[in-house]
């Protein structure tokens, strides 16, 4: 096994299955009286160990012959084969842009040359996206090859050099319960799996060790890609386990799904947190998206664009509670979602936003953006690096001095909120939007699996005399 970035350190060191840190987690408690706050610092000293060997990773995608589902497989396979296409600008070839994981770095440090960048794919050992092997489920019969076509998202040059491949993939029939989609999908429903919900989940198990004993992987991830269903508690008791899960099917209760944060949610979660930790107070943010796709068709019911406007809506509390000198307790900015269909712009989303803040003595600032993209090539990248941040959590085990047990992270993962619109924590755990937090969340925990400090910026070696 070769690792493209090694450690030379004490506290580091690699044997033939482990990379094995040492690490000092920094802390501080609180305790407030009036506006006094007393800070206690506190540490922890944790030992993390990562499995060197990365395995062959199958992923199974609810909705694979969607537009997500059809990009993402098209691109893998477009940069897997290496190809290139003609497209009116000029000659353009297959690539990850988008990928936190593949297409962005991390500063290691310095070096006589100056400061030293490695992509972020290369901190620990990972999955590289052209291994993935794919498979799925959908209520569409079509292949890939006309599901590809149908989507409308690549060049017709390179669906035409990827049909051959595209159109040997054929997804699996799947559970259709139409009230948790719109009513204007059940054109689509044509590739079914029949019965009870016991014989539904069943066949589900059957289709995922069919796929893992076929392809040979080592081990299978599943990820959410089909339409939004209409919201979902997680109601205690009934979906909060997968024990619970299991039983509550019996029963016959279903349970929702996750939302991919790659567009105006991210810029939302970028923008407003600049905003607010600059000092300036955003007071109304109102969103208008339209988009033709069938994402777009399924939106235009309002139980799945209730859903939407939910996972859309919450991504500023966080951001907004952090600052209570902008903020009186419970006080929010006017927050409006609106998404319209239009069937001609197909997977080209508009998106358009106004952002008005209150600046210094009264005054007012306001912000409208306008941003045009083709949805689905944002949505693929952060469901590649979801499934292969996903896998190398499955490899990460920690211990601290009090507890030398090692274990893994929680099985609600926290770590992927930078990837999704409604992140999901352990119950008490403060959810995170903030996009810069939610990223260094990311790259702080890989290097504490290199027994690196967190990436602090501050410089000290260029600010002395
Ligand atoms: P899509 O409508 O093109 O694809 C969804 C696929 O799921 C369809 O092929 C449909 O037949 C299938 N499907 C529906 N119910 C199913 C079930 N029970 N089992 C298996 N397959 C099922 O939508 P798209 O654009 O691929 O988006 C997928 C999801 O990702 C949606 O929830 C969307 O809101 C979300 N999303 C999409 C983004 C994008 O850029 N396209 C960005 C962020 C989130
Ligand atoms: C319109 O809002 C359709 C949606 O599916 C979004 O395009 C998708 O959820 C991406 O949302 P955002 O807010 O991250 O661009």
């Amino acid at each position: 096994m070769h690792e493209k970035v090694r450690i030379n350190s004490a506290d580091v060191k690699y044997t033939e299955k482990h990379i094995e840190s040492r690490y000092c987690y920094h802390t501080a408690s609180v305790r407030r009286d009036g506006d006094t706050f007393t800070v206690t610092p506190s540490s922890t000293e944790f030992i993390f160990r990562t499995e060197r060997k990365v395995p062959r990773l199958g992923v199974m995608l609810v909705g694979w012959g969607g537009n997500n589902g059809t990009t993402v497989t098209a691109a893998v396979l477009a940069n897997k084969l290496g190809l290139t296409w003609k497209t009116k600008t000029g000659l353009k070839k297959a690539n990850y842009y988008g990928s936190l994981l593949e297409s962005s770095t991390v500063c290691l440090g310095s070096s006589p040359d100056g400061e030293v960048y490695a992509p972020f794919r290369d901190l620990l050992p990972m999955v590289h996206p052209n291994d993935i092997v794919f498979d799925g489920w959908d209520i569409s019969s079509l292949d890939l090859g006309r599901a590809m076509e149908r989507a409308q998202v690549l060049d017709w040059s390179l669906q035409e050099k990827l049909w051959p491949h595209m159109s040997q993939l054929k997804p699996r029939p799947s559970v259709y319960i139409p009230e948790f989609i719109a009513a204007n999908q059940e054109h689509r429903a044509d590739n079914l799996i029949r019965g009870s919900k016991a014989e539904q989940v069943a066949q589900i198990r059957r289709d995922i060790c069919d796929f893992r004993e076929k392809s040979g992987v080592d081990k299978v991830l599943v990820l959410w890609t089909a339409n939004t269903e209409r919201f979902c508690d997680v109601i205690p008791g009934v979906n909060d386990t997968a024990e619970n899960l299991l039983n509550s099917i019996q029963r016959g209760v279903f349970i929702g799904g996750d939302d991919f944060k790659s567009g105006q949610t991210k810029l939302k979660s970028v923008l407003v947190d600049f905003l607010v930790s600059t000092g300036i107070k955003p007071t109304s943010i109102v969103s208008y998206n339209h988009l033709g796709n069938n994402d777009g068709l399924n939106l235009s019911a309002l139980q799945q664009f209730r859903s939407k406007e939910i996972s859309k809506s919450n991504v500023v509390d966080d951001i907004v509670q952090s600052n209570p000198v902008l903020y009186r307790p419970r006080e929010k900015p006017d927050h409006c979602v609106v998404i319209k269909y239009v069937p001609y712009v197909g997977d080209s989303k508009r998106a358009m936003d106004e952002y008005t803040s209150e600046i210094m003595m009264g005054g007012t600032n306001t912000m409208a953006l306008h941003n045009t993209c083709e949805d689905s090539l944002l949505a693929s990248p952060i469901i590649l690096d979801l499934v292969i941040l996903t896998e190398l959590c499955q490899r990460i085990t920690f211990c601290t001095q009090d507890d030398p047990v090692f274990q893994g992270f929680h099985s609600v993962l926290s770590l992927l909120s930078f990837l999704c619109k409604a992140p999901l924590v352990p119950q008490g755990a403060p959810v995170v939007n903030a996009f810069f937090r939610q990223r260094a969340c990311i790259e702080n925990v890989m290097r504490a699996c290199l027994g690196l400090p967190p990436q602090n910026h501050m410089q000290l070696e260029h600010k002395m005399t």
